[in-house]
C-alpha cells in the first residue's frame, strides 16, 4: 500500500510579492547548544564533525558561571555552553531536557527594531537589547522565545570587528582536525506537540513575517510510516527556513513524539549543514566516527532511475558510490538533493545532524520520506520505543 510521495506546494511566489519586510535578516549568526560537558562537546565536534577552534569564554576571561567554546566551519558557528556550578539556570535546562538546541540567533542590522517589531506582534521577551563592548566596538543583542524553551536571539554586529562577541577571547589550539566541507545551515527544524503546529506557523507568520513555503500532511506521509505532518516557513529573502513537525495518529509511535517524550517538550529536531561536496563530505565524516541511519534496501537504489526520471540526465553521482555510502536521492521541478542523516548525536534520540546537497532542487526529499522514515523506524524499535 505504499503510496507515492510525491506533490509539494510551492509558496515561493509570496514571498516575493509581499509588502515590506519587517523583520530583515541577515543569515544565521550563531547556535548555542547547552551542554552538560562543553569542553568534550567541543572536542567532539572538532574531531568528528570538523569544526575549528574560533573562540573561548570561561574562568580565564571572568566568566565565573558559564563556560563556552566556539566553534567554525566556513559559515557555521556553534556555540557550545555549560554551567560551572549549580546556581546557573542552565543547569535545568540541560536537567529536562538533555544537550540540546537553546539558541538559533539570527544576525540583523538593527537588534533593537527586531525585538520591538517581535515583541510588538506577540512575541515573549527572552532578553530585551543589551548592548557589549570591548575594544573592537559594540554588539546589540536581543532575545524572544519561540517553540518550547527554545530561544531567537537578533544579532547587530555592524559596530563591531572582533571575532565573536565582546567577553570571548580568541581561542588557538593545537588540535586543528581538518574541515569536513560544512558551508552553511540550509534549515533548522522545529518539533512541536500535537495540533500545535499551526499555532507556530501562524507564530512565524504574524511574529516574523514568515511564509509557508512548502507543506506535508499526513496524507503524504502516510500512516504506514512514522506519521507526521510538516510545514516549511521561509523568511522574506528566502534564506532562513524553519520546518515545523507534529506528531499525527499512525499505526507506530510517531518519531516527532519519541523526540517530544525525551527533550520534554518541543525544540529543534535537526539542523541541516550544506556541502557541496556529499560524498567526500560523508566518507570523511563516516571514517571519524559519525554514525547514520542504517541504509534503505537495495530496492531504494534500483528505483533511483525511475524516480528521478530526466534528472538522471544531470546527474554527476554514480549509484553505486551514493550506495556505498547510504545517501539518498530526490528530485523536484527544479533540480535534484542529494542527503543523509546521522543518527542523534547525545544518548537521548533527539537532536540530530542531516547533511545535503542541493543540485537546484528547493524541496526537502520528500520523495525520500518513505525510505527514511523506515530506517528511522528500525532505530526506534531497537530503543523499544516504537
Ligand atoms: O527537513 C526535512 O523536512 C527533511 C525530512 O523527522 C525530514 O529533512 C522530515 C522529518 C523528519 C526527518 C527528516
Ligand atoms: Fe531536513
Amino acid at each position: 500500500m505504499s503510496k507515492e510521495i510525491k506533490s509539494v506546494e510551492y509558496g515561493l511566489e509570496k514571498i516575493f510579492e509581499g509588502a515590506e519586510d519587517f523583520l530583515p535578516l541577515l543569515g544565521t549568526d550563531y547556535i548555542e547548544f547547552y551542554v552538560g560537558n562543553a569542553k568534550q562537546a567541543a572536542h567532539y565536534y572538532k574531531t568528528a564533525f570538523g569544526f575549528q577552534s574560533f573562540a573561548y569564554r570561561g574562568l580565564e576571561t571572568g566568566s565565573k558561571d558559564t563556560v563556552s567554546y566556539v566553534l567554525k566551519q566556513d559559515k557555521i558557528r556553534l556555540v557550545l555552553t555549560s554551567p560551572l556550578n549549580s546556581k546557573s539556570p542552565i543547569n535545568d535546562h540541560i536537567v529536562k531536557h538533555g544537550d540540546g538546541v537553546k539558541v538559533i540567533a539570527l544576525w540583523v542590522e538593527d537588534a533593537r527594531a527586531a525585538y520591538e517589531e517581535t515583541t510588538k506582534r506577540g512575541a515573549k521577551s527572552f532578553m530585551e537589547p543589551t548592548v557589549d563592548k570591548d575594544d573592537h566596538g559594540e554588539v546589540v543583542r536581543s532575545g524572544i522565545y519561540t517553540y518550547g524553551e527554545t530561544v531567537h536571539m537578533f544579532v547587530e554586529r555592524k559596530n563591531y570587528n572582533g571575532k565573536f562577541l565582546p567577553g570571548f577571547k580568541e581561542w588557538n589550539s593545537d588540535y586543528n582536525p581538518a574541515p569536513t566541507g560544512f558551508k552553511f545551515v540550509d534549515h533548522m527544524v522545529g518539533n512541536v506537540g500535537w495540533g500545535e503546529m499551526n499555532t507556530w506557523v501562524k507564530w512565524y507568520e504574524d511574529v516574523m513575517g514568515f511564509v509557508n513555503f512548502l507543506s506535508f500532511d499526513d496524507k503524504q506521509i502516510t500512516t504506514e510510516y512514522s506519521a507526521l505532518m510538516s510545514k516549511v516557513m521561509c523568511n522574506g529573502n528566502g534564506r532562513i527556513k524553519f520546518p515545523i513537525n507534529e506528531p499525527a495518529k499512525g499505526v507506530k509511535k510517531s518519531q516527532i513524539e519519541e523526540y517530544l517524550d525525551f527533550y520534554e517538550g518541543p525544540g529543534v529536531q535537526h539542523i541541516a549543514v550544506a556541502t557541496d561536496d556529499i560524498i567526500k563530505t560523508v566518507a570523511d565524516l563516516r571514517s571519524r566516527g559519525v554514525e547514520f541511519l542504517p541504509p534503505p534496501p537495495q530496492a531504494y537504489y534500483d528505483d533511483i532511475p525511475r524516480r528521478l526520471g530526466d534528472h538522471m540526465k544531470i546527474m554527476k553521482e554514480d549509484i553505486k558510490e551514493l550506495q556505498k555510502l547510504s545517501i539518498l536521492v530526490d528530485a523536484d521541478e527544479e533540480g535534484y538533493l542529494l542527503q543523509i542523516f546521522t543518527k542523534p548525536v547525545q544518548d537521548r534520540p533527539t537532536l540530530f545532524f542531516e547533511i545535503i546537497q542541493r543540485m537546484g532542487a528547493k524541496g526537502f526529499g520528500a520523495g525520500n520520506f518513505k525510505a527514511l522514515f523506515e530506517s528511522i523506524e528500525r532505530e526506534q524499535a531497537q530503543r523499544g520505543t516504537l
